[in-house]
Formats: C-alpha cells, structure tokens, sequence
C-alpha cells in the first residue's frame, strides 16, 4: 500500500487545501483555502491560486467519512486592505476568543498576515481593518504554547514573496539562495494577543542537520512553506512543505524559537504541486491532514482534503501509521 492509499478524502464534494486543524471542545475543525477554477494560466508566481473566501470543515469523530461544511466564514470582499489571493490560514483559541491569521496580497499585491475575530470556531469571522504590522509574505502557523504564549510561525519561497525580505526589512531586489548558501528560513514571532500585533520583530526558524550546521539552499528537505508547530511530551515539532522536492518534512527542538534539527520525511510527493498539512492530537492519536490533486485530475489549484494517521516510535522520531 503506498502512502497516498493511507489517507482518506474529507470533502469529496469540493476543492480546499492547505488545512489547518484543530480541536475545540468535542469537535475538529479545519480551517482550509477554498479553491476555485479563476481560469488564470499557471505560472511561478502562483497567480492561479485565486481564492476569494474561507469555508471550515467539521469532524465530530475521527473516523467520521467526510467532514461537515459548516459554510463561509470570511470573504475577500470584507477585508479592507485586501488586494488578492486569500491563501493558507490558522486559528487558534485565546481566553475564548478565536483568532484567524490569514494570508492575503494588499492592493500592491504584496503579502501580508492579518487578523479576523470571532465568538465561535465556526465564524462569522471580522477582519480587523489592517494587517499585522511588520508581517510579510504567506502560511502563518498560530501556534499556543503550554504557558498560553502565541507564536506565528510564517513564510513561503516564491509566489509567497519570502526572498524579497532580509532582517525584516524589504530588499531592493529579492535574493533566493542557491547551491551551498544557507536556505531561507521561515520566520517566527511571539504575538501580543492585547492588540493583535507582533510582540518582537520576527526572527529566523533555522533547520540544521545532525552536526549544527544549517541546511543549505540545494538540500532538497530545505524549507520552501507551510510552516506547522506541535509539541509533544516537552518538544517542539517544526514541519513543513519542502516546495518544489515535494516533500512533508519535520525537524525538533527543545525551545518554540530552535534550532530545529531536521528528523525526516513525514509524506513524499503528492499527485499537484503543493504539499501542505497541519499535525493533530484527537483523542489520543495523531492525525496528518494534508491535500493532493488527484480528483481533480492532477489541476495543481485545485485541490482536495485528506487525513492519514500518524505514530511517534519511542525516541520521538514521527511517520504514517
Ligand atoms: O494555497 C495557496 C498556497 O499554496 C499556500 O499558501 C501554499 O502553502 C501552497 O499550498
């Protein structure tokens, strides 16, 4: 049996990707991009990706066949600064409240994180009127620590405009990193939940191999996007999609900031150019959720939800079940 023939699809009935899971009360939720046909010709700046709202997903057990479309949640048209492109999204839980941290281009189509509240993990959710300060490019990971701290975990190479940053700041002329150079990490920031802003400027979320040494720029488990955060038994759980390898990678450390030191291949490449996944803990097993484009006959931008499950042997190491 391969990999893909683990897994079983959530919502057959429509395209959605990049899921992110969560359980709130009795219920898992999935907070994914909802796909859609623009008729935009693919290109590598990923302008075919036009997604224009957000729907959540239901699970109210974990073997439960599909899940439960509970309808939309937000739409493009209601953001102010939006400009384009909804793409991949988090939610967490804070002192009751639910907090979606969205990608989005503004209206000179440079991304951004923002912000949208609500009551209920089903939404409705409010955009606040402007992003987050300080935030570029795509894929945040909120991610609630033990001690009720937040951190976003964020970034993608190319169309999601990672190499156009440095320090923070906006290069002049985007640099990607080639051969031997160290690889572009994803970024990481505490969030002050007070006002819904960054707490520290971001800083690098750097992936070493087994000696230290960063991964470099050519190595083909080297960050690309779709940063997720778990923690299991004291560890931190960084993973993440390897872009244009194809690959589900995961790397460990004992602090929410790393390093992280790179532990493996946790899904190899899908039917569709994008991997992209989030790592649950339901009732005591562990879940991937991830997505291909299988039904959709291999149309890389429109693509479909699936849930594997996933087993920790006992020197933490993580694979499917
Ligand atoms: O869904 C749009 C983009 O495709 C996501 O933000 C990336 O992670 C990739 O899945």
């Amino acid at each position: 049996m391969t990999e893909q023939n683990k897994a079983r699809y959530l919502f057959p009935s429509g395209y959605m990707a990049d899921p992110s899971a969560h359980v709130f009360g009795d219920h898992l939720y999935i907070y994914p991009s909802h796909d859609r046909e623009s008729g935009i010709p693919e290109n590598d700046n990923g302008d075919h990706f036009d997604m224009r709202d957000y729907h959540v997903l239901r699970l109210d057990a974990p073997d439960q066949p599909e899940a439960t479309d509970l309808g939309k949640i937000l739409d493009v048209e209601d953001i102010p600064w939006a400009g384009r492109q909804l793409w991949d999204n988090d939610v967490v839980e804070y002192d009751g409240q639910y907090y979606l941290i969205y990608s989005l281009k503004d209206k000179n189509d440079t991304f951004h994180l923002g912000v949208a509240v609500a009551e209920r993990p089903e939404g409705p959710f409010l955009p606040l009127p402007d992003p987050i300060r300080g935030s570029y490019s795509i894929d945040p990971c909120a991610f609630k620590d033990d001690d009720h701290e937040v951190y976003i975990y964020f970034g993608g190479l190319w169309g999601g405009q990672l190499q156009r940053y440095h320090d923070n700041r906006a290069l002049e002329k985007a640099h990607l990193p080639e051969g031997s150079e160290p690889a572009l990490p994803a970024r990481v920031a505490k969030m002050d939940m007070a006002t819904l802003q960054f707490a520290e400027e971001p800083r690098p979320v750097v992936i070493t191999d087994d000696e230290g040494n960063p991964l470099r720029a050519d190595d083909p488990h080297r960050f690309f996007e779709a940063s997720w955060m778990h923690k299991r038994n004291g560890i931190y759980y960084f993973s993440y999609s390897t872009g244009d390898s194809h690959l589900l990678c995961y790397a460990t450390s004992t602090s929410p900031y790393g390093p992280f030191r790179f532990r493996g291949e946790l899904l190899q490449p899908v039917v569709g150019w994008t991997t992209h996944h989030s790592i649950v803990e339901w009732r005591g097993r562990w879940f991937l959720f991830h997505h291909d484009s299988v039904p959709s006959g291999g149309r890389t931008w429109l693509r479909s939800i699936k849930v594997a499950e996933l087993v920790y042997e006992a020197d933490g190491s993580l694979h499917l079940k």
